[in-house]
């Protein structure tokens, strides 16, 4: 097993909603068998992993089931294209002519990098992982790759900055990962073109970048130790279902506690982000591009959305505001999905101050409700405009969004409410030892549980309500709120 992130205190808290999860799979596993035995139907796979070429490769559960439990990441968008402040990959040839974008890395010299500063404003911010764009769709490489000399070691930086990211990582408890294009509109062997591009075509081999690719991306399995490889732009013909399932089970062989999302593979349906079909297409979640996922406990997935209008960074680009991001993440959590929230560092290589205080704001409400966070799922309620629902065990958490003093819920069937609190700060001991209620109550009438909010709210962007039960929460079915 190779090296991931230490085990919080965390894991020991959600350790009942683990087992139960596990469980519940292993009975439904069961049942699905019987089933298929009996109609003498294929099995249904309960879960993703490298499509249909490989039926026996299945997600690593227990992998994905810690990197659920993180619920929140950093995403970053970062190369040459910095020093014009247009978009990654995509501007190339459109506001930066082709050979001024391929030149962009002679200049690059971001000396201002510290890669413990960045890690430490993931942290602060409340971020578990990190993950960042190892080669976009231009082309350059942001590590020491063996396999071309596009890459950072021949900039005037000539430093591995991906690598001091890693360590940086491994360092802070913050898991490291990479996204990396299989698109490559730079590479003179992948065979479609971007828009205009003038060099011929005619000679292009994808079966020589296909191999580039590979021994890319063995690279950043087996030099850089990346826990998660974040696939992107499968979507050209020059990428095929083969390719990605190969791609798939190459990289699992090279570390099986590996997760992969699911642009490996050609399953990826529009910016919805979800895969069509399980069994047939490769690749372990879900990813919804710039918009909050639909609530989904089946399959699991995780919403990427940029803290500002540009993956990467754009002089004066217009900045969410922090309620708007708590709001995303909540959202998020609420429909059982992580959250990658991504920034696009200057070509200095400094994260913009403005959204570092943003990121620092975001980590001030974590700080206070953490428990409604991590190591949570999404339900029993599905979100709503204004609430959305976390559960741990026993527990559901109540995130409220707008500032009224009365909530009105569906009570759950045959739930019994032992205990009602909100998350006012971090000492969560007096709460738990119900020494304050802090003026919340929760009252049955008709089916219908109301439960009221003091005046004085700690938060002016999201409370949170914890409401304990006897019931394993796990076991409910998701309700509309
Ligand atoms: O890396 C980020 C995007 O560059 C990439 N995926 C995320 C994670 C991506 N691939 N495809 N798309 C995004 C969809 C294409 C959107 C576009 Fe546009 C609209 C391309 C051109 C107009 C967004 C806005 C990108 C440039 C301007």
């Amino acid at each position: 097993m190779t090296k991931k992130i230490k085990k919080t205190s965390q894991k020991a808290s959600r350790s009942g909603v683990t087992n139960s999860v596990t469980i519940q799979r292993h009975v439904i596993l069961a049942c699905i068998l019987i089933l298929s035995a009996c109609t003498n139907s294929p099995t249904i796979l309960p879960q993703g992993g490298g499509g249909e070429a490989n039926p026996n490769l299945t997600t690593n559960i227990a992998a994905l089931e810690e990197w659920q439990d993180m619920r929140f990441g950093m995403f970053v968008h970062w190369g040459p294209v910095a020093l014009k402040g247009t978009e990654i990959g995509w501007s190339r040839g459109r506001e930066i002519p082709f050979s001024t974008y391929d030149s962009l890395y002679m200049q690059f010299n971001p000396v201002n990098f510290d890669a413990s500063e960045w890690i430490s404003i993931a942290k602060e911010a409340g971020m578990k992982y990190f993950v960042i764009t190892a080669k976009h769709h231009d082309g350059f490489s942001l590590y020491d790759s063996e396999f071309t000399d596009y890459d950072i070691m021949n900039t005037p930086i000539k430093r591995d900055l991906m690598k001091e990211m890693q360590l940086a990582c491994e360092e802070q408890d913050i898991m490291f990962s990479t996204y990396y294009s299989v698109l490559d509109w730079y590479h003179p062997h992948y065979t479609t073109r971007y828009r205009n591009e003038p060099r011929p075509v005619e000679d292009s081999n994808m079966d020589i970048y296909k191999q580039f690719l590979f021994d890319q991306v063995g690279e950043l399995i087996t030099k850089y130790n990346t826990n998660l490889l974040w696939f992107d732009g499968q979507w050209e013909a020059s990428w095929t279902h083969e390719m990605g399932m190969e791609l798939y089970q190459y990289c699992r062989e090279l570390k099986d506690d590996l997760l992969i999302n699911n642009r490996v593979d050609k399953g990826f349906k529009g910016m919805a982000g979800m895969t069509d079909s399980i069994a047939k297409y490769a690749g372990d979640y879900g990813t919804p591009e710039q918009r909050i996922g639909e609530f989904n406990n089946d399959y699991p997935w995780e919403s990427c959305i940029t803290i500002c209008n540009q993956w990467a960074w754009k002089p004066d680009d217009k900045l969410k505001s922090t309620k708007e991001c708590i709001h995303t993440l909540i959202k998020t959590i609420g429909g059982d999905g992580n959250l990658l929230l991504n920034v696009g560092p200057m070509p200095d290589g400094r994260i913009e101050p403005r959204q570092v205080e943003v990121l620092k704001e975001i980590g001030n409400w974590l700080k206070v409700n953490d428990e409604a966070v991590y190591g949570t799922r999404g339900g029993p309620y599905m979100p709503g405009d204004e609430v959305a629902c976390t559960y741990k065990g026993k527990s559901f958490f109540l995130h409220i969004m707008n500032n009224s003093s009365e909530i009105v819920i569906p009570s759950l069937e045959g739930v019994k409410v032992k205990n009602v609190t909100l998350i006012r700060d971090a000492d969560r001991d007096a709460r738990r030892n119900d020494q304050r209620h802090d003026g919340v109550t929760l009252e049955e009438v008709k089916g219908k549980w109301i439960i009221t909010l003091p005046e004085q709210l700690p938060s002016s962007i999201a409370n949170v309500v914890e409401v304990r039960t006897n019931t394993l929460l796990s076991e409910i079915e998701p309700v509309t709120l």
